[in-house]
């Protein structure tokens, strides 16, 4: 009965929502298309979210965002409840919820077992809901038009399945992350509690990381320093971090006593809430993709030697850049791969003066194709373990879970470092009174484990460049890269593009990869490949040389025989 008169509540609010004749795919980060499109999408994946609450003890978190994309996308992502993103088995039966022709006969077939997906065990009957734990989904969004209509119908879906949103309103991405895997932990310490999630605030993430800031500063101590600059312009990309990220700077003013005495003055340019301006011009994506200076550069102080970062949409990506020379419109950019190379040395160059080798604790970069050969270089000369995967942190999580410290990054800015605590602990006991015990520890710290987090990042970048007494031209010229960029090509259907599984090469057409390669042959310190976006209706074209002219030509030969010859493959 019960059953019965859930499946008709789903049925009839579903139909309210209009269809449309396409299939949406589970891409790199979700679903992500035009927001017009998906308020029907959102309210089966709140269904779905709900259904996964209750399979996993309880608990799973949804994000409306569209991260770096224009103003009129919007997207979901779905994670797990320790932060994790959704389990890849899940994102098939997401992708066959979400795009059913019946939902009710496809929640009913789901439920009595008739219709199964690999690797998804669907233990308790799905219309139910489990006493001892309630089902809850996280859920937030960022500052999109369509951001507040499509969150409402991610609540109902997750309400008609009988689980219970529990709402955060505007958010970054990584910090519903966050938020989502503290429950978790707190619901793990205390499992009778059922009102555990009541206890977790919006704002104990900024608090959080105000603190572990300021744990790090402490052991640095005051001494004064040449070559590091307190002051950052901080572009926010007209996005949901500078609301948090604001929040942050007036908690560290706090904590360290006013404003003066905190060691980073951060000046925000670029954080118009308004949902027409949101990356527009302005972000991460547009300074590393485009290489441009963000809009409103100089309105507030932006010049030659200033240091500067940017923030995407959503807040899960970081760019760091200055201009060189007045007039110069190209910045030179600080990217993902060269943020965490130096995060990583400066572990690795602690863990060495403790006398700490690779085999009592073990190391992995993980990098996407995108990784600039040059990179690559240095990471092996300075020993850094260094593998690839696919684009998308869901690739290099078990990877990085592996090894006792791991870290991810793509060059446009996502990135994390993780560790297991207790093997880090562990292998730090005897000499946990040294201050390099106590940094490596504040510096992971200030990670946030769940997900790349631009707010962490800055944070943690900052007080190394600190304690390293680093200058941002010191830090732009840890090694130097080739030139090398990311261009777009339209092509009328870009999922006939197939590639190998770290995408570093086309299987499919044959034909345009042999291209590719005998032009690569031909450049010197060339590299260049093809993959489809999983974001975005396009195909994306990496290339690199040694110089500009060389990396251009070979970037226009390829877009040159992809517009006359794969167009319309
Ligand atoms: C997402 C993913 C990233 C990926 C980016 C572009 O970022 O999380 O891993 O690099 O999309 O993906 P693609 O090249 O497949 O279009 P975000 O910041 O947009 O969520």
């Amino acid at each position: 009965g019960d059953i019965q008169e859930m499946l008709k509540r789903i049925a009839a609010a579903d139909a309210t929502y209009k269809a449309f004749d396409k299939r949406f795919a589970y891409g790199t980060a979700g679903f992500r298309t035009l927001g017009e499109t998906l308020d029907r999408v959102c309210f089966r994946a709140g269904v779905l979210a709900g259904i996964r609450a209750k399979m996993d003890h309880g608990l799973a978190g949804v994000m409306v965002t569209a991260s770096h994309n224009p103003k009129q996308d919007n997207g979901l992502k779905i994670f797990e409840k320790d932060g994790a993103m959704l389990e890849g088995p899940w994102e098939k039966l997401a992708e066959s919820l979400v795009n059913t022709d019946d939902l009710p006969a496809f929640l009913t077939s789901l439920n009595a077992g008739q219709l199964s997906f690999p690797g998804v065990s669907l233990h308790s009957d799905i219309f139910t809901t489990p006493v001892q734990q309630l089902p809850l989904v996280f859920i937030g969004m960022d500052t999109r038009d369509s951001s507040q209509r499509l969150c409402d119908a991610v609540s109902q879906g997750i309400t008609l399945i009988g689980a219970y949103p529990v709402n955060y309103g505007l958010v970054t991405t990584p910090q519903l992350h966050w938020l989502t895997q503290r429950c978790n932990e707190l619901r793990m310490a205390a499992p009778g509690d059922g009102e555990v999630h009541g206890k977790v605030k919006k704002g104990d993430f900024n608090e959080a990381w105000a603190r572990y800031f300021k744990e790090f500063s402490d052991l640095i101590g005051d001494s004064p320093k040449s070559r590091y600059e307190t002051d950052l312009l901080l572009d926010c990309a007209n996005g949901v971090g500078s609301i948090q990220f604001k929040l942050n700077l007036e908690l560290m003013a706090e904590i360290f006593g006013g404003k003066d005495k905190v060691p980073l003055n951060v000046t925000i340019i670029n954080d118009d809430e308004k949902p027409d301006l949101l990356n527009e011009e302005c972000g991460a994506e547009y300074v590393h993709k485009d290489q441009q200076l963000p809009h409103n550069f100089a309105l507030k102080g932006g010049r030659p030697g200033i240091k500067c970062a940017s923030f995407d949409g959503d807040a899960d990506r970081l760019i760091y850049f200055y201009q060189r020379a007045e007039g110069e419109g190209v910045p030179v950019i600080i990217d993902g791969d060269k943020q965490f190379a130096l995060i990583l040395m400066y572990i690795k160059s602690l863990l060495e003066k403790l006398g700490i080798t690779h085999s009592e604790l073990t190391h992995v970069f993980v990098q996407t194709a995108y990784v600039n050969s040059r990179s690559t270089k240095f990471l092996k000369a300075k020993g850094i373990n260094n593998e690839l995967c696919p684009t998308g942190v869901k690739n290099a999580h078990p990877i990085v879970v592996g090894y006792d410290i791991g870290a991810n990054d793509e060059p446009n800015g996502h990135g994390t470092i993780v560790c297991k605590w207790d093997r880090v602990r562990g292998a730090l006991e005897s000499k946990k009174d040294s201050v390099e015990a106590k940094k490596i520890q504040a510096i992971l710290q200030l990670s946030n484990m769940t997900v790349g987090d631009a707010i962490a990042n800055l944070l943690l970048i900052e007080s190394i460049l600190r304690d390293l007494d680093m200058s941002i031209a010191d830090f732009a010229t840890l090694y130097e890269e080739n030139p090398s960029r990311m261009f777009k090509a339209v092509v009328k259907d870009r999922t006939k593009f197939k590639v190998v599984w770290d995408e570093s090469r086309l299987t499919q057409p044959i034909e345009l990869q042999n291209f590719i390669d005998t032009l690569v042959s031909q450049t010197t310190e060339g590299k260049a490949f093809v993959r489809p976006s999983g974001t975005e209706d396009i195909l994306r074209l990496y290339a690199e040389a040694k110089t500009l002219e060389e990396m251009e030509a070979l970037a226009k030969a390829i877009l040159k025989e992809i517009d006359e010859k794969y167009k319309d493959y």
